[in-house]
């Protein structure tokens, strides 16, 4: 499905992929009940863990009547995804999987997301809105510069910007110099990033004379994968001249395209026809009214191929309670600028503490005493790792610590796949806790 000659602009309410955005909400609420009650029914049918924790709670398939029914439903949460690591929360059988995407987990084992062809069609579809929601048009130049891989943002935006017509250029991600040149000869008008990376883009390319309003054609910028605030909205627009778009999304429930911002900033539309949103209070449980804020929860309703049932986000957000000046009925959510638990996003990327420290303590040398310190230089997330090492260690010459210090990096790297810088301590420098310890600073 492509829509090349669409001629609209972000002024005329409907793209043509935009028409469910729209949806009178009585036929949306019934599409979605509908929905739902497949999707408990694939689950129940194929998935089970899942269909243990129903029994246990004795409901059954044909007991979802309402949508408010959806509360009788077992939570899923992303520890589920790592104990029936690889498959066993797949609902399609193998030979329908095309794809599988990954995020990483609380331990070495990443979890594992299987897509169906149908799966992928959708997906698509919701990223296409989100890109029309943000103005993007087939005539478009998109540079994407997530990460493409395991990671959902490169090919999710890769598909969307295609399905939309306009002209992908998939660099994926780093080689500041590199995004610099291929922005201004392609002739991008639309940057798919985080909103970190681009602000690094943007005082790089400063620093080379670059100025974004004359010498690109930038128009649009689709930022998302990490919490960004309304102030560096100001500050990418200000710098840039372009719209600064906040698109949201996580791997278990597809990638991107599970909400985006309109024109208006009101907040962020939910493809709420293909993933239903509650509001949960995440100590209590209790599905919270709309304009409460809370832990974010989907249902897929839709997705066949590891479809989730209250899929607990640990984002916290709440339903907006006004309708948005554009007219779409589906709803809209805060932007996300927090999480109730405890992984970092650093330079995007989610990085667990226990992450860290497997690969700390795969070096010899290393004590298991450590502490991260986040930072943000410039733009830039930085992160440093003080690490206690035996007391020997410092007996040995400079060359021999610093083969140490870039031993631990590598292995630390290993893991979550990005850069840290280390400091190496002496023993008993860092501090010590009788009750919970306090590992992480974060500074940004
Ligand atoms: O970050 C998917 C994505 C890719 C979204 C590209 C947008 C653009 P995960 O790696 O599984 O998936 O991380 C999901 O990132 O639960 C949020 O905590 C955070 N996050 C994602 N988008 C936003 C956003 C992708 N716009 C986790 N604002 C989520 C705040 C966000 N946090």
């Amino acid at each position: 499905m492509f829509y090349q000659d669409c001629a609209h602009d972000i002024d005329t309410p409907v793209h043509p992929v935009s028409a469910p955005d729209y949806m009178p909400i009585g036929q949306l609420r019934a599409l979605q009940l509908h929905r739902l009650q497949g999707v408990v029914r694939r689950i129940y049918d194929n998935v089970p863990l899942t269909r243990k924790r129903m029994d246990e709670r004795g409901v059954k398939p044909e007991h979802i009547q309402t949508l408010a029914d959806i509360a009788l439903l077992p939570f899923s949460v992303k520890s589920d995804l790592r104990d029936e690591y690889p498959h066993g929360l797949f609902a399609s059988p193998m030979n329908e999987i095309v794809r599988f995407h990954c995020s990483s987990g609380t331990t070495g084992k990443p979890i594992v997301i299987g897509n169906t062809r149908n799966d992928i069609i959708l997906w698509q579809q919701t990223c296409m809105r989100a890109l029309a929601m943000c103005g993007v048009r087939s005539s478009d130049v998109m540079q994407v510069t997530y990460g493409y891989g395991l990671f959902t943002g490169g090919l999710g935006l890769h598909y969307g910007g295609e399905g939309i017509g306009c002209a992908v250029l998939p660099i994926s991600g780093g080689n500041t110099e590199r995004q610099l040149m291929m922005m201004r000869d392609m002739g991008v008008t639309v940057i798919a990033c985080t909103p970190s990376y681009f602000l690094h883009l943007v005082d790089e390319g400063h620093k080379r004379g670059i100025n974004f309003r004359t010498d690109t054609k930038l128009k649009h910028g689709i930022f998302g994968a990490e919490p960004w605030s309304e102030e560096m909205r100001t500050k990418i627009q200000d710098a840039t001249g372009i719209t600064a778009h906040d698109i949201y999304g996580l791997t278990e429930i597809c990638g991107p395209g599970v909400a985006n911002d309109c024109q208006y900033h009101n907040g962020l539309h939910i493809f709420e026809d293909h993933f239903y949103p509650e509001i949960i209070d995440p100590e209590t449980l209790e599905p919270q009214p709309d304009g409460i804020a809370g832990e974010l929860v989907f249902t897929t309703l839709t997705r066949t191929g590891t479809p989730m049932l209250r899929y607990r986000t640990r984002d916290i957000s709440r339903l907006n309670t006004k309708a948005c000046e554009c007219g779409r009925t589906i709803r809209t959510f805060e932007r996300v600028s927090a999480r109730s638990d405890d992984m970092l996003i650093i330079r995007g990327v989610n990085v667990f503490p226990s992450q860290i420290e497997s690969g700390l303590l795969q070096v010899d040398k290393v004590l298991p005493h450590y502490m991260i310190n986040i930072t943000r230089e410039g733009d830039l997330d930085k992160l440093e790792i003080q690490v206690e090492v035996t007391r020997e260690t410092f007996g040995d010459d400079i060359r021999s610590l610093e083969i140490l210090r870039s031993e631990i990096a590598h292995s630390v790297q290993r893991i979550i796949n990005i850069s840290a810088s280390i400091r190496l301590v002496e023993p008993n420098t860092l501090p010590r806790s009788e009750g919970k310890i306090q590992r992480v600073r974060d500074m940004r």
